[in-house]
């Protein structure tokens, strides 16, 4: 199993499109919009990592670290960056068996058969693939080889940029043992800060901790997550990414419209009851979907996608009737019925959820 992951990936793209970025400290911000200066880091090359930059960092703490540094400060670009994405994504598909996409530049793959098992094999492969990436798209990532996900990701972390780290089956305890708790997937601040109470600071304390005793701590699912992580051990598979699932309501207008207030008052309603569907199943929507059925028969439909997942009804009420007007302004023929979709993120981790809820990590 693998694990690959961009290196300071927006900021390496915008070093793609502008070599004349190369060598200087850049620094990509989401601004909020508030004041010229608010907004937080999206992320930062290396080279301003040097002086302490990172992501979520507010702006102007990273203005300030870099201060008569000629550092660089942009935008995000979400449109570019999920086209070249996509790009990349397609090329690490080629070279697995089964393909998992886990965010806009990270993915794991399953290369057990390509590979024939072996882990010699599998480093030839990513160095194929690295050269490859090279010359199509001109962009470095940082890939970990292991026996199972979980240390896959692990591994992937350790060398940055251009990293490939490989751990084979016997090698798995040793490299585990010394790394801070922190590298775990799920472990943060908060539960790294309890752990530290019960004497636990690396991976090796955690393994041999009592796995009796975590389950009295944290409950018996993330318990037992621990002692499995910390102990390197994962028998989940690499899942090819599900179709989104999505949840939509449909109704009848009262009277027929091109009315956009009147109609607004029916998306609201139908809003409202999705949200309230999708709140039972704990999921985020990513995309909102208007559908109008014309007096005349005809079917129109408009629809967006977010830059990222949400769960909040305003956001949906607000598109949903941006999309209306939209719809209705190409459009000279009444609305008769009226319907609400949003394509949402189906099965989160039950354990990624549970950390989440637990500690807010
Ligand atoms: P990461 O892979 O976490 O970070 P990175 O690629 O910038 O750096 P590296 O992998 O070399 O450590 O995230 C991928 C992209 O997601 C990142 O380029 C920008 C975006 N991002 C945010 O917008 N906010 C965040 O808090 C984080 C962590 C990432
Ligand atoms: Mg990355």
């Amino acid at each position: 199993m693998m694990l690959v992951d961009l290196d300071y990936f927006f900021a390496q793209l915008e070093e793609l499109r502008n070599s004349a970025l190369k060598g200087k400290p850049v620094v990509i911000g989401m601004y909020s919009g508030r004041t010229a200066e608010s907004g937080a880091v999206s992320t930062a090359n290396y080279e301003a990592r040097k002086y302490g930059v990172k992501s979520g960092m507010p702006l102007f703490l990273a203005k300030r670290k870099l201060e008569g540094c000629d550092a660089i400060f942009l935008p995000v670009d979400y449109d570019y960056y999920e086209q070249v994405s996509d790009r990349l994504m397609g090329i690490f598909r080629t070279y697995s068996d089964v393909f998992e996409q886990v965010g806009i530049d990270e993915a794991y793959m399953d290369v057990t058969v390509k590979v024939h098992g072996s882990f010699e094999e599998a480093k030839v492969l990513v160095l194929r693939m690295k050269a490859d990436v090279k010359t199509q798209v001109g962009v470095t990532f940082s890939v970990g080889v292991a026996p199972n996900k979980l240390v896959a990701k692990v591994a992937c972390d350790v060398q940055k940029t251009d990293g490939l780290t490989v751990v084979q089956p016997d090698e798995m305890q040793g490299f585990l043992s010394p790394l801070p708790i922190d590298r775990l997937l799920g472990v943060g601040k908060k539960t790294s800060a309890r752990m530290a109470e019960l004497g636990v600071k690396t991976i090796g304390d955690l393994a041999r901790f009592d796995v009796q005793h975590l389950v009295d701590i944290f409950g018996k699912t993330l318990g037992v997550y621990f002692h499995d992580a910390a102990n390197g051990v994962d028998e989940s598979a690499v899942k090819e990414a599900g179709e989104a699932e999505s949840i939509s309501r449909i109704a009848t207008l009262k009277r027929n419209s091109r009315d956009l207030a009147f109609i607004a008052e029916m998306t609201d309603v139908l809003a409202a009851d999705v949200h309230a569907d999708l709140l039972k199943r704990n999921v985020g929507f990513k995309q909102i979907g208007v559908i109008a059925f014309l007096a005349d028969i005809t079917v129109k439909s408009r629809s967006l996608t977010l830059e990222q997942s949400t769960k909040s009804i305003e956001i949906l009420k607000k598109t949903a009737r941006e999309l209306l007007q939209r719809l209705l302004e190409d459009t000279d023929k009444d609305v008769r019925r009226i319907g609400v979709k949003i394509s949402v993120f189906s099965r989160e981790e039950k354990t990624q959820k549970l950390l989440e809820s637990f500690f807010g990590d």
